[in-house]
């Protein structure tokens, strides 16, 4: 038999056994009149056409249990919507169905895609769609130029299955991209994907604005930060917080999650991780190509992947870009929140002790000090302690860490600073007009009650800082208290 024969037979063989379910191609008639194989194509659409059920992110449309290929239309609009891209930061976005990312399509490997494209009347620019998951001129952007109040239609087969990027193609390309115009596609295989307990859509993209990280207002698009791919935010779903807190992803002890993950980009290319966690699968690059035990994927721009990972133990798991300034300075955080009892065996923190207590030197009763020993032990410790985050001018770091000098926050309540220093801080908090939502560490084990006694009476009475003085007796007091509560 030949070779071609063969694959005939066993295509038969196969059709037979799945008869609705043909895993070979079936045949076309190609321009030479000769039939040819193409996979993926399992012949033309069954049954009455299904209109597609969009769901808003980070929620996904239900698996697929057809064993047929289908006809399914597709309905998006893109519209310009002004939504928070951070707490108090307003952002003119440009959207697929007004979210960024757009809906996740989903549809099943040989089905014929019916996509509608509208564009707001209220939009100003003209925008349409190239779908990775196209094999044609320009993934369909030309046949679905779309001008504002206008609609159009594009039909394609989905011949190959994987999870695929789609985007606004429309020039300037860039600007349309980082204005938050892209989505995912995704196209199961014939035999479907394996059950998972949750299913989540996260999407990652930079964004360029005029004003710095959390400067608040209404911030436009900034053609110089995009040019020189410095962004401003990257961001999972288009918003500081969209998975975090109440958005949080949720999954039980016990369970697996799935998450469709891409990158809109339009420049930076994601380490995508998750704090906590171990992919079990993830296919690489949003392919067939299936990896185990990963503990970072990437994820090109104007590219996906699919991971899956079990959540054993309860508590909450970080989606970052680990190339980790963008986690914890420019937003791309999420959260997976996993429920349930506590597993010991897998998971437990033992007591924490104090081991150098004896052998360190803490000048714990050291004999007492007159006020300008007490200015130099404080300018000391500040030195070597807190200028390391709070800058050795005092001024803090944008994003990251409140300003010592002027604080009105400091000011405001200088003795609150004590429980501050032995506690450590977390937790929004406003400091002259900026939010922080950071973590300041404990320090009460390091530093005695006379050295955070000094250094906060070295801050009150430096920096433009109103004065006053910390006794290290209110130091131990405070020490005695613990936290508060
Ligand atoms: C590892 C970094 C780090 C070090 C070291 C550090 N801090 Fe902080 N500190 C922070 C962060 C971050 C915050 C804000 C916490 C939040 O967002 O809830 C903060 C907040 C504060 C605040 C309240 C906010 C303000 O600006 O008034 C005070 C006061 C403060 N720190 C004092 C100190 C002093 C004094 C030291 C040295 C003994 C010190 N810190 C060392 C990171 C640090
Ligand atoms: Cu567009």
């Amino acid at each position: 038999m030949s070779p071609l024969l063969r694959t005939m037979a066993m295509a038969s063989l196969l059709a037979a056994a799945l008869p609705a379910t043909p895993l070979f191609a079936a045949e076309v008639a190609s321009s030479s009149g000769q039939s040819q194989v193409m996979a993926g194509d399992f012949g033309p659409p069954q049954g009455a056409p299904i209109e597609e059920k969009l769901v808003d992110p980070p929620g996904v449309p239900a698996p697929i249990h057809r064993n047929y290929p289908a006809r399914v239309i597709v309905r998006m609009e893109t519209r310009e919507v002004v939504k928070e891209i951070a707490d108090g930061v307003r952002y003119d976005f440009w959207t697929f169905n007004g979210s960024t990312p757009g809906p996740l399509i989903r549809v099943r490997e040989g089905d014929t895609v019916e996509l509608h494209l509208r564009n707001d009347p209220a939009s100003h620019m003209t925008h349409n769609i190239d779908m990775h998951a196209v094999m044609g001129p320009g993934g369909g952007a030309v046949s679905t130029a779309t001008a504002p109040g206008h609609e159009s239609v594009f039909t394609f087969k989905a011949l190959r299955s994987g999870v695929f990027v789609y985007h606004c193609a429309t020039p300037p390309v860039p600007m349309h991209i980082a204005n938050g115009m892209y989505g995912l596609i995704v196209v199961e295989p014939p035999q479907g994907l394996p059950k998972v307990d949750h299913e989540y859509y996260v999407m990652q993209g930079d964004f360029y604005t005029t004003g710095t990280y959390h400067e608040p207002g209404l911030q436009s698009f900034d053609m110089q930060k995009l040019l020189l791919e410095q962004p401003t935010y990257v961001l999972f779903n288009g918003r500081e917080g969209s998975l975090s807190g109440d958005n949080a992803l949720k999954s039980k002890v016990g369970d697996t999650v799935r998450l469709f993950v891409g990158n809109g980009g339009p420049n930076l290319v994601s380490s995508f991780h998750v704090i906590g966690g171990i992919f079990d699968d993830a296919n690489v690059e949003g392919g067939t190509l299936v990896n185990h035990n990963v503990q970072t994927t990437l994820v090109p721009a104007g590219g996906a992947t699919m991971v899956e990972l079990s959540t054993p133990v309860p508590g909450t798991l970080l989606l970052v870009d680990h190339s980790i300034t963008r986690a914890f300075m420019k937003g791309a955080l999420g959260e997976i929140r996993v429920s349930g009892p506590a597993r010991p065996a897998i998971y437990e923190k033992g007591p924490s002790t104090r081991f150098a207590s004896k052998s360190r030197q803490v000048p714990q009763t050291s004999v007492a000090l007159g006020a300008g020993d007490k200015m130099a032990d404080g300018k000391r410790v500040f030195t070597q302690i807190c200028s390391a985050c709070h800058q050795g001018n005092a001024m803090g770091l944008p994003g990251a860490f409140p300003p010592l000098a002027m604080s009105d926050y400091l000011n405001a309540d200088p003795k609150r600073a004590i429980s501050i220093v032995l506690h450590g801080l977390s937790g929004k908090i406003t400091v002259n007009s900026t939010g922080y939502e950071s973590v300041m560490p404990t320090l009460g084990q390091q530093l005695s009650d006379d050295e955070i006694a000094n250094v906060l009476t070295y801050v009150l009475n430096n920096f433009n800082n109103k004065g006053g003085t910390i006794s290290a007796s209110e130091v131990k007091a405070a020490r005695a208290a613990g936290p508060a509560k």
